[in-house]
């Protein structure tokens, strides 16, 4: 039954990612996708559909050009207030993070500003960066709390992730990080701090159903193994997933503290030594790689991705869009990044801000095209996979279907 499709694309080159079709991109080079309600319905040659597949309600040729899945940003901080643009100054200069951060900066920083913002105000802050990775044709975005570090903060700043999601035409996962970093006036008092957000701040936001997942940050300037084995002990008891800020700036052990508590990701991963990379790929949890922290914080060490390609560890990129270490907008340009930077391949990095960034969110209904799936997905300008990350800041996203609805992009279409 065809006539009741809601929406047909024609004329794509379809980049499906389903690892069922053959080759790196799951290419359908003549294809069309029919969609009903939120959900894919077929997904094929062109030469292939159903004959009265021309009967749906509505019919939108993409022109010989590419369409891929929506993209999945699976980590970012988009809700905060303040500005740290005189960090990035010190650190051109010469300071380095972790100085910054023991001087009362960076994190603590934009603690400070967004306890002091309204919830309106959040949401006027991070709805207008929301909008320019929606440009870029992101259809799932994952928003993170962690600039509060108290419990009114944390919630406030979860209740503003979730307010993006029915403002904008998005799906927004939340994830609780209240263990980002231990607060100024709990300075020195880093266990009593982790019990207040295991036995205090968790339980409320779960009450709330404020999150879909738990994570910290596990670094000598921020929370050690065993606290955050205490976080993610609670997390796992009131039934949420748990990933892991692992291995940024120094060698903490944080991939395999991830993998032992079966993970959805371990993120970062720049200090991630081979044993974590096994401990990864048996839990089969994510390797979310960031580009943009590496980039801008200046970091020569690079993730072991050839190690995390041998082991057959799923890699996901991500924006990590944040006022401190990653100030990008563009899971494009971050995919960019994962190849020019780390070592990626093309298809390597749209699949990973696309199917592997799903699986970073535990979401397994998205990130592919195929019959079945979520009606997420972009229509780009370029006709070619590797223009849209050998492009920098092109902006070639054309339009968008997000849950099954079509909507054209604004931003350039001045595409590669
Ligand atoms: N790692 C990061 O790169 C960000 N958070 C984290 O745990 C930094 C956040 C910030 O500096 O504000
Ligand atoms: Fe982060």
């Amino acid at each position: 039954m065809t006539a009741g499709w809601d929406l047909l694309i024609t004329d794509g080159r379809l980049a499906t990612f389903d690892p069922e079709l053959s080759g790196p991109y799951g290419l359908v080079a003549d294809g069309a996708v029919g969609i009903s309600g939120e959900q894919i319905e077929w997904v094929g040659p062109s030469s292939e559909l159903p004959p009265d597949a021309q009967r749906a309600a509505s019919v939108r040729s993409a022109g010989g050009r590419l369409v891929t899945p929506g993209l999945v940003d699976c980590h970012t901080h988009l809700v905060f207030a303040g500005d740290r643009s005189g960090e990035f100054e010190a650190r051109l200069g010469g300071a380095t993070y972790a100085e910054i951060a023991a001087a009362g900066g960076g994190i603590k920083a934009t603690v400070a500003a967004t306890r002091a913002a309204s919830e309106d105000e959040l949401v006027a802050l991070a709805a207008s960066r929301l909008r320019r990775l929606l440009a870029d044709g992101v259809t799932t975005v994952e928003v993170k709390s962690g600039y509060g570090l108290d419990l009114d903060t944390e919630l406030r700043m979860l209740r503003v992730a979730r307010e993006l999601g029915r403002q904008l035409p998005v799906d927004v996962v939340t994830t609780f990080l209240g263990a980002h970093t231990v607060p100024a006036e709990f300075a020195g008092l880093g266990d009593r701090y982790v019990r207040i957000v295991s036995q205090v701040m968790l339980p409320a936001v779960v009450e709330a159903g404020l999150a879909d997942a738990v994570d910290a940050f596990c670094e000598t300037i921020a929370f050690s193994p065993t606290q955050v084995e205490a976080v993610f002990a609670a997390a796992i008891d009131h039934g949420l997933s748990v990933k892991l800020h692992a291995d940024q700036l120094s060698d903490s052990g944080g991939a395999a503290l991830a993998a032992a508590h079966h993970a959805l990701s371990a993120d970062h991963l720049e200090w991630t030594t081979d044993a974590g990379v096994e401990a990864l790929a048996e839990a089969g949890t994510v390797a979310v790689l960031l580009p943009g922290a590496a980039l801008s914080l200046g970091e020569t060490r690079r993730p072991p991705v050839a190690a995390l390609r041998a082991n057959g560890v799923p890699m996901a990129v991500a924006t990590d869009a944040n006022p401190g270490t990653s100030p990008l907008l563009s899971p494009l340009l971050a995919a960019s990044l994962g190849c020019v930077l780390f070592g990626l391949t093309p298809a390597e990095a749209l699949a990973g801000v696309t199917r592997e960034a799903a699986r970073a969110l535990g979401r397994l209904d998205r990130g592919v095209l195929r019959a079945g799936a979520r009606a997420d997905l972009a229509l780009w300008t370029v006709a070619e996979p590797p223009a849209l990350v050998q492009w920098m800041a092109a902006q070639p996203c054309a339009a968008v279907v997000q849950a099954g609805r079509l909507r054209d992009v604004n931003y350039g279409n001045a595409g590669a």
